[in-house]
């Protein structure tokens, strides 16, 4: 980490928004000041700017019962109408929604009118299915129209969903319907990936194959299926319901019903540091009010004008806020595209921003450093000469990435707006405003207007221009997480507990404020990996591993990986009694692949080292540092608190033949 700040010391580079961006910019200096006057004012000046209440909220913030807080509490709103109807009823019905690019190369545009329509008939399916206020609904699909449909379905009856990244395995989509207790289960036959058809139906036969008795009890009534791979699957007679039987079949009347801004709109389960993914719970009104608010200012929303295309996939909580509920809340047009971004050739992305005309483009660092690798001519062979804004999110970007991402796809001329945020925050926290701020290259810089953030030390004092420390949260913001899906009390301890005499939300992270106060985020402090932006437990990939038989015990760590940011290295030591009866050959491969069947393919180590021991402290604890030290080809710190001090050299010597 030090060479990678001695690193970020030496960033000096800026670049102030130029006058025309600024000109025309949504967002502008006084933002800052309307907040810092009246921070609970200012949001709900937002609130009722930006969304239509059925019945105005006169509380704003309720925080008498931290860290519990309440938004907006007597308000009642409808998230779905606030996405959909209320465009229509302007007269922007015509306006498209949707630029949808299948894979292969098919297309559809849905306009605002249409996809109302279509959420009103599935609204009308999901109440027909006994599907209503408070029930949870797991959603696993492909980047297609109906993934947003069914949210908002879900959302427009008051029901609770929980969508599940379509690369997770059936075992970690049945954890997740039953720590949900989800009711019915809405997927696709399958969907297109690199180029053929990857199949989803299977995964959730498998999650709700009987399970003879292990387990709670089934709570899935039904399964609702989409067509889109037009692969074959095995079908339950009662249970299994095809989309286009039941939705075009259904009524296209119905009126949205006001819920008060409290109630939960989903559940998103993320990686902790622990082994058991968390239940991340978001409510309705503070939630919609942030996204819309980000979505507009940050990424400068224009929506008569705008093409926006945020990549990420609605299985992650980029993928709810910036594709679902933000730009839409706005009334934005967006491309949403649901493939690989090198199939079928690695200029895929390039020719689509060029086709729709893409104006503001979001991404993830690990995308754009893997651009990096192909090499400039890829994207310089397609006409990017549309874009004017580019974002990114999901892991601190390195200078050169952000550089070349100006340079090469921002023509040097667009500003990039760098966002911290969490799936726990809901919204972005920290970020430019890309009319504002004079950004520098590798730095998040400054909280939004609203927001409050510190870094501090383990003391909880502000660590002052110049220093690093851990980033904290010190008021509560409208978006932020309501808990942790029926486990309020390791809500507490995870996010509260360690600065519980300040009030601080901590964020796991680490960070550095410079000279100017502004912001850099130098990663995880936790046992959190982040591989491609994405968020990995060691601990859960270490049980995933020890749950295979050849396995006696697993260390996991995350290894600096050039494309995707962390690298999963495992350490495994194998039982004797398995290789007593078994070959050892191939068994770093079998169990790579059983990571990947275990919780999903994101999830493979990259490398699996067999070990005969593992680096201890006298108490027992796996000294992650100096594994990760080895991963990372580097000279082996410390070892001094190690019961065996020995094991460090066995282990290399082990590595290096
Ligand atoms: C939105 C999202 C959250 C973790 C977060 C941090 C990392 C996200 C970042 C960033 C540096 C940025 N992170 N954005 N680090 N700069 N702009 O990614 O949510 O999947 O919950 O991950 O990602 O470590 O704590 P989530």
């Amino acid at each position: 980490m030090s060479s990678q700040i001695d690193h970020l010391l030496n960033e000096d580079r800026r670049f102030a928004p130029s006058a025309a961006f600024a000109a025309t910019a949504v967002g502008d200096a006084d933002l800052y000041a309307r907040a810092d006057s009246d921070r609970e004012r200012f949001w709900a000046d937002q609130a009722r700017e930006l969304l239509h209440w059925h019945t105005p909220f006169t509380s704003v913030l309720d925080w008498t019962n931290p860290p519990f807080a309440e938004w907006f509490a007597d308000g009642e709103l409808n998230v779905a109408y606030n996405c959909l109807d209320r465009h229509v009823e302007a007269g922007n019905g015509d306006r498209i929604a949707l630029l949808w690019e299948g894979e292969p190369g098919d297309e559809r545009r849905v306009t605002y009118a249409e996809l109302t329509d279509e959420v009103k008939r599935v609204a009308n399916v999901l109440t027909g299915l006994g599907v209503g206020q408070g029930d949870r609904v797991a959603i696993y699909l492909p980047m297609i129209p109906e993934a947003i449909a069914a949210m908002l379905a879900v959302a427009r009856v008051g029901a609770i969903h929980s969508v599940v990244f379509g690369g997770f395995s059936a075992d970690s989509l049945r954890a997740r319907i039953d720590d949900a207790g989800a009711k019915l289960v809405i997927t696709a036959d399958g969907g297109y990936r690199k180029g053929k058809v990857s199949a989803l139906k299977p995964a959730v036969d498998a999650a709700l194959a009987d399970r003879n008795g292990s387990g709670p009890q089934e709570t899935v009534e039904h399964v609702l299926v989409v067509r889109r791979g037009g692969n074959d699957v095995e079908w339950t007679e009662g249970r299994d319901l095809w989309w286009h039987d039941v939705v075009p079949a259904a009524a296209a009347e119905h009126e949205a019903q006001a819920f008060p801004a409290e109630t939960p709109l989903f559940i998103l389960y993320t990686s902790g540091t622990t082994g058991k993914p968390k239940g991340i719970l978001h409510t309705s009104g503070g939630y919609l009010t942030q996204a819309g608010f980000t979505n507009k200012v940050v990424h400068d929303i224009h929506p008569e004008t705008d093409v926006y295309w945020c990549t990420a996939d609605i299985g992650w909580i980029t993928g709810h806020t910036y594709v679902t509920y933000g730009p839409l809340a706005n009334g934005a047009t967006q491309v949403l595209y649901e493939g690989t971004p090198d199939t079928p050739h690695p200029g895929r992305w390039w020719e689509i921003v060029e086709k729709y005309g893409v104006t503001v483009l979001y991404t993830a660092p690990t995308a754009i450093r893997s651009f990096m690798k192909i090499g400039r001519t890829v994207p310089q062979s397609f006409d990017l000469s549309s874009l004017r804004l580019l974002g990114s999110v999901g892991e601190p970007i390195n200078p050169e990435a952000w550089m070349w991402y100006r340079e090469i796809i921002g023509s040097d001329r667009t500003p990039i707006v760098d966002t911290w945020w969490q799936t726990e925050t809901g919204a972005i926290m920290i970020s430019a405003l890309p009319g504002v701020t004079e950004t520098k290259p590798g730095s998040a810089q400054v909280p939004i207007p609203g927001i409050a953030v510190d870094v501090v030390d383990e003391a909880g004092e502000h660590v002052g221009n110049g220093n690093g420390g851990l980033l904290v949260i010190t008021e509560p913001w409208p978006s932020m997480l309501r808990g942790i899906w029926g486990d309020p009390d390791r809500f507490v301890e995870t996010y509260w507990d360690k600065f519980a005499d300040r009030g601080f939300y901590f964020a796991g992270d680490g960070a550095r404020l410079d000279e100017d106060g502004d912001v850099w985020l130098l990663g995880r402090v936790d046992d959190v990996m982040n591989v491609s932006g994405h968020r990995l437990s060691t601990a859960e990939i270490e049980s995933a591993l020890v749950a295979h038989e050849a396995t006696a015990e697993a260390a996991v760590v995350g290894a600096s990986d050039e494309t995707t940011g962390q690298a999963v290295v495992a350490f495994v030591i194998l039982k004797q009694s398995f290789l007593d009866a078994h070959p050892a050959e191939g068994l770093a491969t079998t169990l790579r692949r059983w990571v990947s069947e275990q919780i999903g393919p994101i999830a493979r180590p990259r490398d699996i080292y067999i070990v005969g021991e593992l680096p201890k402290t006298r108490s027992g604890k796996i000294m992650r540092r100096l594994l990760r030290d080895v991963a990372e080809g580097r000279e082996v710190g410390d070892t001094t608190t190690l019961a065996d001090t020995m094991v460090m050299s066995t282990i290399q010597a082990k590595i290096t033949t």
